[in-house]
This record gives structure tokens, sequence and C-alpha cells, in this order.
């Protein structure tokens, strides 16, 4: 019987603490081998798309298919659960409705989507995004990562052809419904088991303040155009325009050259912001970045705003969260959720639901992410028979 903690040195990040694990790197190659070889030892076709997520086929590939899986990728530092709960959930639902001698009508697929947190390249659910068409290949291969290698190339050394790269009408023509286990990300279920409702309209914003690199010494105050002091106050902005639920987070600053004793020539930082709707995240962007304006003019600094993701607000299938009630139980909670998913990504496109396993601790993206054991063991019973009911 596999488990998550077959996992629990693939990744490692002592440094931070979690795990790193991002597209097509050392440690996700690991992770996809893994998987590749426990689905193949679960009689599962295993055929990647010509975007580098993984596919196991349970049947012949085929329209209609009942879909399940998740991402094996990390943000920096990472928890445990977030992505590999998904598939390992799934190839342990696989294994029970073997046990229950259960024999789909429909094709069964597990699919692991590549670059999901885009914690490499920078733009979340890069893979299924890819799939629908929802970013250009040419914009996807083009993405960097901190060393300069390009999506492109990383996918180019995994074994992919990047001229290949693009929307996949005959992949999301194949997916009849789509199930996603997840570990949850926050503290709302009391039982072990729930549903997701919505996720929160979400971007990703990039800051270049740029001012004039010097001597941390010998340069007086007055004589300083120092681009560090517009980002602070953008970090600020942030926190005051985050307000009535809407989220809005610098969690990545990055000062050029970045030497202790040296004013920085330039500072890029990351604002990621979510609220219920796009008016209202696009109202948190123009604060922060209104801010970031006025903080840069006053320091003789220049400022370049870049949109570098956007997904709007994602409802899921009434029709097939019923199903799944139908299956696990009608008092199964729904709940919204502020994180991102592949499952959004498709939601638009095909018939998606999200299944939720408690997190305790209602901590995510970072160690101390958790799930107990029986809440997962409960996860696993709900998405076979979530499973079952639909490929029956
Ligand atoms: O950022 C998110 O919400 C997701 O985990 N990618
Ligand atoms: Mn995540
Ligand atoms: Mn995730
Ligand atoms: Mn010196």
């Amino acid at each position: 019987m596999i488990d998550l903690a077959d996992l629990a040195d693939v990744g490692r990040d002592p440094r931070r603490g979690g795990y790193s694990r991002h597209g097509f790197d050392r440690a996700e190659l690991e992770l996809r081998a893994w998987f590749t070889e426990q689905a193949r030892r679960r009689g599962l076709d295993v055929r990647p798309d010509r975007n580098g997520n993984l596919w196991a086929w349970w049947g012949e590939p085929g329209p209609g298919a009942v879909v399940t899986g998740s991402h094996l990728d990390s943000v920096p530092g990472g928890g445990a659960f977030d992505g590999p709960l998904g598939v390992v959930s799934a190839l342990q639902a696989v294994d029970l409705l073997r046990a229950r001698g259960f024999t789909p009508t429909r094709p069964l697929a597990v699919v692991v989507f590549v670059e999901e947190e885009g914690g490499r390249f920078g733009v979340a659910c890069l893979g299924s995004r890819l799939m629908t068409g929802a970013i250009s290949a040419e914009a996807a291969c083009a993405l960097t990562d901190a060393d300069g290698v390009t999506f492109g190339e990383a996918a180019h050394a995994a074994g992919f052809d990047p001229l290949r790269m693009g929307r996949d009408d005959r992949a999301l023509s194949s997916v009849g419904a789509f199930v996603e286990l997840h570990v949850e990300q926050g503290r709302g279920l009391e039982v072990p088991v729930g549903l997701a409702s919505s996720i929160l309209a979400h971007g990703r914003w990039r800051l270049t303040f740029t001012g004039e690199g010097n001597h941390a010494g010998a340069t007086l105050v007055e004589d300083r155009r120092d681009p560090m002091l517009p980002a602070a106050a953008a970090v600020l902005a942030a926190r005051r325009a985050a307000t009535g639920g809407a989220r809005a987070t610098v969690g990545r600053v990055v000062p050029n050259p970045g030497g202790t004793n040296v004013i920085a020539s330039s500072v890029d930082v990351w604002l990621d912001a979510r609220a219920d709707d796009e008016p209202r995240t696009r109202e948190v962007v123009e604060a922060v970045t209104a801010a970031a304006r006025e903080a840069a003019r006053d320091e003789g600094c220049e400022v370049v705003v870049r949109e570098e993701s956007w997904g709007g607000t994602v409802t899921f299938d009434a029709g097939l969260m019923a199903e799944v009630r139908a299956a696990i139980g009608a008092d199964t909670p729904a709940l919204p959720t502020g994180a991102g998913h592949d499952a959004g990504v498709l939601a638009a496109h095909v018939p998606t639901a999200m299944l939720f396993v408690r997190n305790p601790t209602g901590v995510s993206h970072a160690p101390g992410e958790h799930a107990e054991p029986d809440d997962c063991a409960a996860g696993v019973v709900a998405l076979a028979t979530t499973l079952e009911h639909l490929a029956r």
C-alpha cells in the first residue's frame, strides 16, 4: 500500500524547511518517475501529454473519461500534502476500487499536472493552463527560472517538444468529469472530507523599481535614489488594500545586486492579489500600484508594473457536486477557498469538482501543513466511492 510518507525524502529543503519541488527540476522529475512506476504497477497506461502533464489510464483513453489527480510540485519550502496528497490518494483509490472488484465502464485516468505552483517559472497552473490554452506555448516556454533557464528548455530536457506544446483539444475532450482531491488550505472543515464551492479571483503582478546603485556608506541620504523605499511602500500598501475579504501578499522581494553594503539599483516585488471578483481584485492592485508610483516619485525612482497571470472567480459544477454528494453523503459540506488549483483552470472547460481533506493546522504553503492519517484514509474512501459512482 503506498503512502505519502514514501515521498518524505524527495525534495526536502533543509535551508527553508519543508519541500522545494518545482516544474521539471530534479525533485519533481524523481516524483514523476515514482508516480509512473506506481501507476504501471497498477496496470495503468501512463501517457504524458504534449504539455508535460502525466495521464495514467485505466482502460482505453477516450471521451467521457472520469479523471482525478493533482500536482507533485510545491512552493519553495512548502508542505508535504499540497499536491501529492491528491496524487497518492488517487492511486490508493484505484487500489480500493480494484479490491472491491470494480471495473469502470468509462475510461478512468489519474493526471499529474506540471508546475501547478509556479514555484520555478512564476505562473501557477502552467500545465493545465497550457492544456486549456489559458496561456500560449510561446509565452509559457519563454518563462525563465532564477537561473535564466526557460520552461521550454526544462521541458525539452525532460523529453517534451516545446514546438508541440499548447492547447490540447484531444486531452480536453477526453475529460467527462474531473475531481481533484486536495488538502484543505485553511480551517473551515469540521468533518474529515468536504467539497469546494468556489475559488477566489487571483492574479500575480511584478513591480520593478529602478533607482541608482551606490555605496551604502559613502552616499549621503539626500543624494540617494533607493528603490528599496518604494518597494517597502508597496509591501505596506498591499496590507492596507486587503480589506473586506480581499487578500494581497508580497512574498517575494528581490533586490539587485543584493549586497548588504550596496544601495540597490533595482528591486523586483511580486504581488499576489485575490478577492471575490475581478473588479475588487483590480481595485486592490490599483491601490497598491498608486502607492508604489507615489513613493517611487518621492524617491526619484521609476516603477514598471507587469501583470504576470490572471484567473477569474471559479464556481464548481453544481451537477457534479450533487453527484459527488449522492456518492459520499448528501450532508458533505462545501466551502469556498482562496487557493488556486488546476481544477480551477479546468472548471471553465469540463465539469469539475474538488474534495478537501481536513487540515487541523489550517496552515498551507509551509512545513506546518498537515492532515491526520484517518482523515487522509477517509479522503481515499470518498474519492474511490466518487470515482465508482461516476465511472460505473
Ligand atoms: O497559489 C495558489 O493558490 C495555488 O496553491 N497555486
Ligand atoms: Mn498550493
Ligand atoms: Mn495545490
Ligand atoms: Mn568597498
